[in-house]
């Protein structure tokens, strides 16, 4: 790719800051451990970095809840770290990219405070989405939506208005018609992009917009995480919405070389598409390979509807096993052994497929999800749903770096913000670099292939008749076949040879639970 559009293939690495590498002993990771982590990085082999929120805030979503996005909280560091770890990246051809938070701030974000004390009707107020209650004295919330937390999205005031919180009551909404939220993100872009960042991720990027008259939703028993494409939830992917899409790109345009991906939630095609265009997003994210599961038809599915979506605007697809909002993919595939048998193959996959592609730190090492205990769980989405769901902290755990015994590197300190299994003395990064049977030592290989190999070549796909559990693919233009077997027994391969496999082969066959690629 040419230099100008270096992210179409690249391939990213979330950083979960605060579970990275800690620098100063406090046991949270920060902005220099992940410096002196740069070597590794390289190692690995991957193009660029998404950092989480490292911005002030009082943490209670761990950094999604901004108080200052325009500087870095104390507990990571300082904006000098910052600069450093973007001087040091480049140096290591590592590029950086941040997370932009526009659709709430944090409750302690000084707006809000002004908000609070200057009462209803006030300009204060204006900047979020404050209202009067239903019901004779206005002791019902101005609708029926629900936070994506649990629990009512609206919050009541000493004074009896409600003020709307999509996800934490600790995370108001702004309002996006407001010039001020406008001109301030605008100001928060050129900040970080002045500072040399190569772009952003962009949080909740179907949200910001709300609709006319806030109508009520359609309450339905559904899953967490799970979409439905039928009916059109009024607090989402709102027709505005695109326009401060384009303000964002206006900006961005001006900084050749950076790019913008948005988590979007939106599972219809053509709204879906209507983000990524020219003068909006350049990349939006795409969960439908955590949706899919470990099931050849289903993954197959997944990857061809990618495909045809990101076809309706040219863009290239991205493409993500876990990230820290889900469970690890390792123990979605069953855990143990098998898990990690099953997370090897679909690495392969994911690696063969074209477009960009999102790791997400530690799965490289092969980690599972952790069963905390009750006392270590701080996710707010387990204590707003009245302690039945375990949260998301399980696939937060700190990286094990080396060593055999907790914190592993990770910190100087003996208690790390979440604990780390003992167990986890041999899937240590350090355990995992001399090993090339190890998870780590196969992400660098296939890593190393897709940037050298000429197999990679080719934006489309050729699929080839398998039988029931599997399936096979060729890239067209490249020439790199990949075939997965979900099936109970081992299949004969397609033509070719092989260039790595995810696990033994049985002879010159494809044995269960594994993939292959073949030239
Ligand atoms: O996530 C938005 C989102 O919709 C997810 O929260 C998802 O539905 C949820 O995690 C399932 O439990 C983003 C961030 O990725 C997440 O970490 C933040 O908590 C959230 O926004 C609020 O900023």
């Amino acid at each position: 790719a040419e230099e100008s559009a270096w992210w179409r293939d690249a391939v990213f690495y979330q950083v979960y800051v605060r579970s990275f590498a800690d620098s100063n002993g406090d046991g949270v990771g920060d902005l220099d451990g992940i410096r002196s982590r740069l070597g590794y990085l390289e190692l690995l082999g991957v193009d660029a970095l998404w950092l989480t929120p490292f911005y002030r805030s009082p943490m209670a979503d761990h950094g999604y809840d901004v108080a200052d996005p325009r500087d870095v909280d104390p507990i990571f560091g300082d904006l000098a770290a910052f600069d450093r770890l973007v001087a040091d990246a480049h140096e290591h051809n590592i590029r950086v990219t941040v997370d932009l938070v526009p659709n709430h701030s944090s409750d302690l974000h000084e707006w809000f405070q002004e908000a609070l004390q200057a009462g209803p009707g006030s300009m204060e107020r204006a900047r979020y989405i404050f209202r009067e209650g239903r019901g004779f004295d206005g002791s019902q919330p101005p609708n029926n939506w629900t936070s994506v937390f649990g629990g009512p999205a609206w919050t009541r005031v000493p004074d009896g208005q409600w003020y709307l919180h999509l996800f934490a009551p600790e995370q108001p909404d702004l309002n996006w018609e407001h010039p001020e939220v406008r001109a301030d993100l605008e100001r928060t872009l050129r900040f970080w992009l002045d500072r040399g960042v190569d772009g952003f991720r962009i949080d909740v990027a179907h949200g910001m917009a709300k609709p006319e008259g806030l109508p009520d939703m359609e309450i339905r028993v559904q899953a967490p995480g799970v979409l439905s494409d039928d009916v059109h939830d009024p607090r989402f992917d709102n027709d505005g919405v695109h326009e401060i899409h384009r303000m964002i790109r206006k900006v961005m345009d001006g900084y050749p070389g950076t790019m913008a991906v948005g988590e979007i939630w939106v599972k219809d095609d053509e709204r879906f598409a209507a983000y990524v265009r020219p003068d909006e997003l350049h990349l939006g994210f795409n969960f439908r390979l955590v949706e899919a599961g470990f099931d050849a038809d289903a993954v197959r599915t997944a990857i061809e509807h990618s495909l045809a979506a990101v076809a309706l605007s040219g863009t290239p697809a991205t493409w993500t096993l876990s990230n820290h909002d889900v469970v690890r993919h390792v123990t979605r595939y069953g855990g143990g052994a098998l898990g990690e048998q099953r997370a090897r193959a679909m690495t392969l996959v994911e690696l063969a497929l074209p477009g960009v592609i999102y790791l997400y730190n530690g799965e490289e090492l092969g980690l599972p999800n952790v069963e905390l205990p009750d006392w270590a769980l701080q996710d707010p989405t387990w204590e707003r749903s009245g302690h039945t769901e375990r949260g998301r902290d399980g696939c937060r755990v700190p990286i094990p770096w080396e060593g055999t015994s907790p914190p592993f590197g990770f910190s100087t300190a003996v208690n790390t913000w979440l604990p780390q299994p003992n167990e986890w003395d041999h899937l240590t990064a350090e355990a995992q670099l001399e090993d090339p049977g190890s998870m780590l030592s196969l992400y660098r290989e296939a890593l190393e292939h897709r940037k050298s190999n000429a197999g990679f070549a080719g934006e489309e796909l050729e699929w080839y008749g398998a039988p029931a559990g599997c399936f096979a693919f060729r890239r067209k233009g490249g020439g790199l076949i990949c075939a997965l077997n979900t099936s109970g027994a081992s299949v004969p391969l397609p033509p070719g040879q092989v260039l790595l496999s995810s696990g033994p082969m049985d002879g010159d066959q494809l044995p269960p639970d594994t993939a292959v690629w073949l030239v």
